[in-house]
């Protein structure tokens, strides 16, 4: 049957000219001789209506299997340009653009400076202690022997929140957790997040950083503190650091003092800094007031301990000199890309 090869011939000339094809434009000339108006598989299609009664059937039917089947073929071989295409162009890399520089993150000054003091401690022997940012009254003020008229309690000097709980005010409320869990001896750091309603300014701000010490056994004294601290500024501040005491009062500790090192900026000489004295504040301390034992079950007869308390951001503030406390919470990239 004379038709019938004439499409075993075209469907040759498809295959080969689909495989030769390796460009979009010669794949449409494909479409437009194989599958066009004019081309001779639609006049074919076309004329069936004139074949014999027994070709008629036949050619119809094999004619619209390569129809469809050239359409498929065409449409794959499309998709396999359109595919080599775009690898293509992926692999056109211009070696002479400038890159695109990644911004480095950093450490926070304050994580590097917590971290600073955490590793001090920790070598000394200390183990760090964790708790609650919402406390109870009896946490963050009756164990620590605060009375109900000391003015840290008022509502202008912590915040309150519903029922009888305060955003803990110092971390000392997990000295009192961790007494309460375990018997002496104690050797801890505490640091953590604390809250106090003061007006944000240069130097104040609602939320900051503490870090407490703690330690109790039989027989630790004064002069057990004054090592650790003497060590601890000498790590923190340098060597030639000198550590001096002043008497203060604090309900927790008795005696009580505050802790100031020689001026990092002018060596003591005094400077704008200093205000002129020479000496930083930089800690509290003393020994635990034996109602603080007491409050948390330790015989006091058998134990003493000394405790301390320092802000981090203080400490980062002189050692970075960094003027405003309010920097430290901004999230603002060019104070932080400073700490790179
Ligand atoms: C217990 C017993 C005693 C912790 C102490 C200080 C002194 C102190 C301040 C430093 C600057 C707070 O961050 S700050 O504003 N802290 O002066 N803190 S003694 O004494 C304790 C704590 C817990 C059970």
């Amino acid at each position: 049957m004379q038709v019938m090869k004439r499409l075993d011939a075209i469907k040759v000339e498809f295959e080969k000219a689909v495989d030769a094809c390796s460009d979009v434009s010669s794949m449409e000339d494909i479409r437009v001789a194989f599958l066009g108006r004019k081309c001779e598989l639609t006049q074919i299609l076309r004329n069936v209506s004139s074949l014999s009664a027994e070709e008629k059937p036949l050619v119809g039917k094999q004619a619209n299997i390569l129809k469809n089947e050239f359409a498929r073929k065409l449409e794959e071989l499309k998709e396999r340009l359109e595919r080599a295409d775009a690898s293509g162009k992926a692999e056109k890399i211009d070696v002479t653009l400038p890159g695109i520089k990644r911004r480095l993150g950093a450490r926070h000054p304050l994580r590097s400076t917590l971290s600073r003091i955490n590793d001090i401690f920790v070598s000394l022997g200390f183990a760090i202690a964790e708790g609650p940012e919402i406390e109870t009254e009896f946490y963050n003020f009756e164990a620590l022997n605060i009375p109900l008229d000391h003015p840290s309690r008022d509502a202008f000097d912590t915040f309150y929140v519903e029922g009888k709980h305060v955003l803990r005010s110092h971390t000392s409320n997990v000295q009192i957790h961790v007494m309460q869990k375990q018997p002496p001896p104690v050797q801890m750091i505490m640091p953590g997040r604390v809250y106090r309603p003061d007006a944000v300014d240069a130097s104040h701000s609602f939320m900051f950083h503490q870090v407490e010490g703690l330690m109790v056994d039989r027989g630790v004294s004064f002069s057990d503190l004054k090592g650790v601290l003497s060590i601890f500024c000498r790590s923190m501040f340098g060597e030639d650091i000198k550590m001096r005491l002043r008497p203060h009062f604090f309900p927790f500790t008795e005696p009580s003092a505050e802790v100031d090192i020689s001026c990092i900026i002018c060596g003591g000489k005094g400077c704008r800094v200093c205000k002129g004295n020479g000496w930083l504040e930089i800690l509290g301390a003393g020994m635990v007031n034996p109602k603080v034992f007491e409050a948390v079950g330790y015989d006091p007869e058998k134990y003493t301990g000394f405790a301390f308390g320092m802000g981090v951001e203080r400490i980062a503030m002189l050692l970075y000199g960094i003027e405003d406390i309010r920097l430290f919470f901004e999230n603002d990239v060019r104070f932080l890309k400073q700490f790179i």
